[in-house]
């Protein structure tokens, strides 16, 4: 076969591979197979100078056409298959901003927990400060300081858990409110969220409870301020429109004491076999009273110029309440599908 033959066929082998080339790396094996240092056009350039005179411009030039040609299909499929490479790693890599997020998983506010922001916002609204105390109390904030002397028949009733040093675990947050007093002069309102310990243990106890107290000192308050701002708080918490009716209670440190009932919020009285109220169409909701002019005294306020009213409230409880919790362990089991149930 003559030389120029023989380009032609090598050409047209090129030209083939190049249009067959998969991919960049197998166009670039093409290149280097049929334009390379060792490819057999290349020879046949280099050796044009053995031919005979009157061939070598002819094949000079069929050669120099073929290498054109082999260069111009290798570069416009080296761009081809360069976008088209392109295309399938972006629609790879793409990323639809549309789909819906992942949902990340939330914790869940305990059902006490819950009750007390309710409560605390409540009052935070009103313009109280939040104030909060030690656990481990002395004996004094515990009970001296609030008419309960060493001695006195109403320190048993506290079933006390007591420590090393003459402390105590509090049983209730009021040694809070006695340390604010002693912080300075009225106006003093205050709401006391904190947990409490008395050694109490049955199916509607725990050794451990919460308590939230409040306290109001100022000129000129009276039970109806008390009223008031109790039954606006009971509202907030458990409905509007609900009733409220103070009873006469019994509190060391308040004179009057009263004790506060809601009216049923599931029947309003008016199912007998009521689950929540059992048939009393109230709900007992918290105690409060009167601060005792005999506390006023012990933190240097003066009873002839302030008066003051002060309250307590089981969150634990009103959390069973509200939620229609049959059972106080629920509450310390950590079983999330309770507590997913908030
Ligand atoms: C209650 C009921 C009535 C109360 C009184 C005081 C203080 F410190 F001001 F004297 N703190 N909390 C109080 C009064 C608490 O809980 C059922």
């Amino acid at each position: 076969m003559s030389v120029t033959g023989r380009i032609e066929e090598v050409k047209s082998e090129a030209l083939r591979a190049v249009a067959g080339a998969g991919s960049t790396a197998e166009l670039e094996n093409a290149r280097v197979k049929y334009l390379g240092r060792s490819a057999e056009l290349t020879d046949i350039k280099k050796s044009i100078g053995k031919l005979p005179p009157e061939d070598r411009k002819e094949v000079g030039r069929v050669s120099n056409v073929a290498s054109r040609e082999i260069e111009s299909a290798l570069a416009s499929r080296t761009k081809a298959l360069a976008a088209a490479e392109r295309e399938a790693r972006l629609r790879e890599e793409a990323v639809d901003v549309t789909l819906p997020g992942v949902p990340y998983p939330k914790g869940h506010l305990h059902p006490t927990l819950r009750v007390i922001d309710e409560v605390v916002d409540f009052f935070v609204g009103l313009g109280y400060r939040v104030a909060e105390g030690p656990e481990a109390e002395t004996d004094y904030y515990n009970f001296t300081a609030l008419n309960i002397p060493p001695g006195h028949p109403a320190r048993s009733e506290h079933d006390t858990f007591f420590l090393d040093e003459g402390l105590v675990l509090r049983t209730h947050t009021s040694p809070v409110q006695i340390r604010t007093m002693l912080e300075g002069e009225p106006p003093v309102y205050v709401v006391v969220p904190g947990r409490t310990y008395r050694r109490d243990s049955d199916p509607t106890h725990t050794p451990m409870f919460h308590q939230i107290e409040g306290l109001a000192v100022d000129r000129g308050l009276t039970l109806a301020h008390l009223k008031g701002t109790l039954a606006a708080m009971a509202r907030h918490v458990f409905g509007e429109g609900l009733k409220v009716r103070l009873r006469p209670g019994y509190f060391q440190f308040v004179e009057p004491g009263v004790e506060m009932d809601l009216s049923c919020f599931v029947c309003d009285g008016t199912d007998p076999n009521c689950k929540v109220c059992k048939g009393a169409g109230w709900l007992e909701m918290l105690g409060a009273g009167m601060v005792d002019p005999a506390v006023l005294e012990e933190v240097g306020y003066d009873p002839e110029e302030y008066t003051g009213f002060a309250f307590g409230m089981g969150p634990d409880r009103m959390a069973m309440v509200k939620y229609g919790i049959p059972d106080l362990r629920m509450f310390f089991e950590g079983d999330l599908r309770f507590l997913k149930q908030f």
